[in-house]
């Protein structure tokens, strides 16, 4: 089975990524690596700052890897917190303060329409792909659950009663914006072939 590296920093990432994947590849977190600065995410879209992500391991390591960058775009805020979801409140990266900002912006508005989305990039030899998923919904007036992490106690996926935070992992994957991206990528790998010798 081929080892797959994950380029992020983020542990629910990581448990989200690596539940989805172990069938396919051999999972390793990047703390195995010799890193302690953050990774940089410089870009301007979730495509860009994705890329950047897997070169960045992939060329200091040589290792076979798999990028994450996603973002909340909701409808009344043209489309922000966007590439800045992570840290929308500001420095250092702070979910609960993420969301209480956004509850903040969305006082009093009607239309609460929003999507996640996730780009993956797999970068393997100097060559990569990406693979994009997404998931609409709404954001709820307050909080709701404990699971999960982010801006989940607030998203609520179009048809759901519940938001991500009050749904098992298992549920949340299975229609969320990276598990999505994921079965593309699984998808790639089986149609490709590349892996089943290893
Ligand atoms: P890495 O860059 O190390 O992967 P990160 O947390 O900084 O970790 P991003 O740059 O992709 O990741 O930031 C995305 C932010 O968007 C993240 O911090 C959350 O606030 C939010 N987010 C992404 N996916 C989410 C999900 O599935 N549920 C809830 N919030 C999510």
């Amino acid at each position: 089975m081929k080892s797959l590296y994950l380029a992020t920093q983020n542990a629910h990432k990581v448990e989200e990524l690596s539940a989805l994947l172990g069938s396919h590849f051999r999972i390793h977190s990047i703390s195995e690596l010799p890193i302690s600065e953050e990774i940089p995410e410089t870009g301007l879209t979730l495509a860009e700052n994705s890329m950047q992500k897997a070169r960045y391991i992939a060329e200091r390591f040589g290792v076979t890897c798999l990028a994450d960058d996603s973002g909340l775009e909701v409808r009344a805020l043209g489309g922000a917190p966007g590439v800045f979801s992570a840290r929308y409140a500001g420095e250092p990266k702070n979910d609960q303060a993420n969301c209480s900002k956004l509850i903040k912006e969305l006082q009093g508005v009607t239309d609460r329409q929003a999507r996640f989305v996730t780009v993956l990039t797999f970068h393997e030899g100097g060559t990569f792909v990406q693979f994009e998923g997404e998931v609409l919904g709404t954001i709820t007036q307050m909080a709701r659950g404990d699971q999960g992490f982010g801006y989940d106690p607030l998203f609520e996926p179009l048809g759901e009663n519940r938001t991500f935070a009050e749904m098992t992992m298992a549920e949340k994957n299975k229609i969320a914006h990276r598990g999505r991206a994921l079965e593309k990528f699984k998808q790639f790998v089986d149609e490709t072939l590349l892996f089943h010798d290893e």
